[in-house]
């Protein structure tokens, strides 16, 4: 990309980032999300690194404000200022106040993957100064109560790993992965009927979840919410899976941790260890040999899911993973399936292009997402894949260029679609682009 264009491209994320910019936190759009969500913050925390060191902090310090007593990070910390109606479900429907252990502020009760060690860390790499280290002090006890409710109250299966209760912990919402472990919770269109859907009064019904689909998910929020969001009996909740963007990330956060306790003064020791005990678990547990890949554990059926989507490209990021699986992941995100090249002549699609179920349009069922290509590109230069990482880099910059700072972007032709002016959209270019 010439010096020109990579400056015009640059000077629209800040713009975006700057439109974006909520008092203390950065919205992810104006339109489709108008409250702060977990990982988003995480993403935005990277990008604005780069620019504006400061927000990255208060953007983190205003997220973890908001954890729960038992070291949960709500996926969602709802701006009160908004009137009621503004997003579904909102904090009526999620009604926290009434949860043990809830902060002061009205959140979600589910997480999302735990992207903020690593984002602490690669800011405070950036932007280095008194202030960073007091920020990561400040973070660091937050970022350990994290870890710990995922690795202590989310083992279900008891196998190292942390389990999801619901699709959008997994950041990746409609997913094909989650279409198994779905179909067995009980729900039906109707019941939409009775709820008011924000999303597809702003984006087009046919690019978004299906009315059944959220018909699910406000049915698995419904039954968290009914035993006040406590973990003690999670068996009984109807979706439980093990993801590999979520327990890869889990890894991830220990090898960040381990850094940060270098800077605050603590023992990077133990945080080593659990990274290593978690990448083994993840191999050990979503790893199929037969195939190659890496993919979900549906904990209903004790089976892995059989889609092979962009997750499975993901445990990239884990920079213990073993060589046998790199080249195993590297084989499949250079296939037909997802199409990685030095030179790409498509953008990254987030499902297997050859399978029937791929659809180009809808969420995360095709198109083409930035923050997990930027996820993927650090795993690339993790890996010493430089080739593969400029491929990558090459295709997500000209991607946002050409299209402007869209939330997805169709894998094909790479138009913009959804929210044209989103935050991590924004962040992550930035940070590619430095
Ligand atoms: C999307 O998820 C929310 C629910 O959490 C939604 O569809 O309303 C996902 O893309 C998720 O990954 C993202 O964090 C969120 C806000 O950008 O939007």
């Amino acid at each position: 990309m010439s010096a020109e264009r990579a400056a015009l491209l640059r000077r629209l994320a800040v713009t975006t980032l700057q439109a974006n910019w909520e008092h203390d936190h950065t919205v992810p759009s104006r339109t489709l999300y108008p409250h702060q969500w977990s990982w988003d913050s995480a993403f935005i925390a990277v990008g604005l690194a780069h620019v504006r060191p400061d927000r990255a902090w208060r953007e983190l310090r205003t997220l973890f404000s908001a954890q729960w007593a038992d070291g949960r990070v709500p996926h969602i910390v709802f701006n009160p200022a908004l009137p009621v109606g503004t997003y579904f479900p909102g904090p009526v429907f999620w009604d926290s106040s009434r949860a043990a252990g809830a902060p002061a502020a009205a959140t979600s009760g589910i997480v999302q993957p735990p992207v903020h060690a690593a984002a602490a860390w690669l800011v405070h790499r950036r932007a280095p100064s008194e202030a960073s280290v007091q920020a990561l002090r400040w973070l660091y006890p937050r970022l350990v109560a994290q870890q710990r409710y995922l690795t202590r109250r989310r083992d279900v299966g008891g196998g190292g790993l942390a389990c999801i209760v619901h699709p959008w912990e997994s950041g990746v919402d409609n997913s094909p992965a989650w279409d198994g472990p779905l179909a067995g919770v009980p729900a039906e269109a109707a019941v939409m009927r009775a709820y008011r859907r924000h999303d597809i009064a702003h984006a087009a019904a046919a690019h978004r979840p299906t009315d059944l689909d959220y018909a699910r998910y406000v049915a698995i929020v419904a039954a968290y919410r009914a035993v006040g969001y406590r973990d003690d009996r999670l068996a009984e909740q109807p979706f439980l899976v093990e993801c590999p963007l979520v327990n890869a990330a889990l890894g991830v956060a220990e090898h960040a941790l381990a850094r940060i306790a270098g800077v605050v003064g603590a023992d990077p020791g133990p945080h080593r260890d659990r990274a290593a005990r978690i990448t083994e678990a993840l191999v050990a547990r979503l790893f199929d040999p037969a195939t190659g890949t890496f993919r979900p554990r549906d904990l209903r059926t004790d089976r892995l899911v059989p889609a092979r989507t962009v997750l499975g490209l993901i445990p990239l990021i884990l920079p213990d993973l073993p060589a046998r699986q790199v080249g195993a992941v590297l084989a499949e995100a250079c296939s037909p399936r997802f199409g990685l090249a030095a030179r790409m002549d498509r953008p990254l699609p987030t499902h297997d292009r050859t399978a029937p179920d791929f659809e180009p349009l809808r969420y995360w069922r095709g198109p083409s997402w930035v923050n997990i290509a930027w996820l993927l590109w650090r795993g690339l230069r993790t890996h010493h894949r430089p080739d593969l990482a400029a491929g990558l880099r090459e295709s997500m910059c000209d991607l946002v260029a050409r299209g402007g700072c869209h939330e997805y972007f169709h894998p094909d032709t790479g138009a913009g679609l959804g929210s044209p002016a989103f935050s991590w959209t924004a962040a992550l270019v930035l940070d590619a682009l430095a």
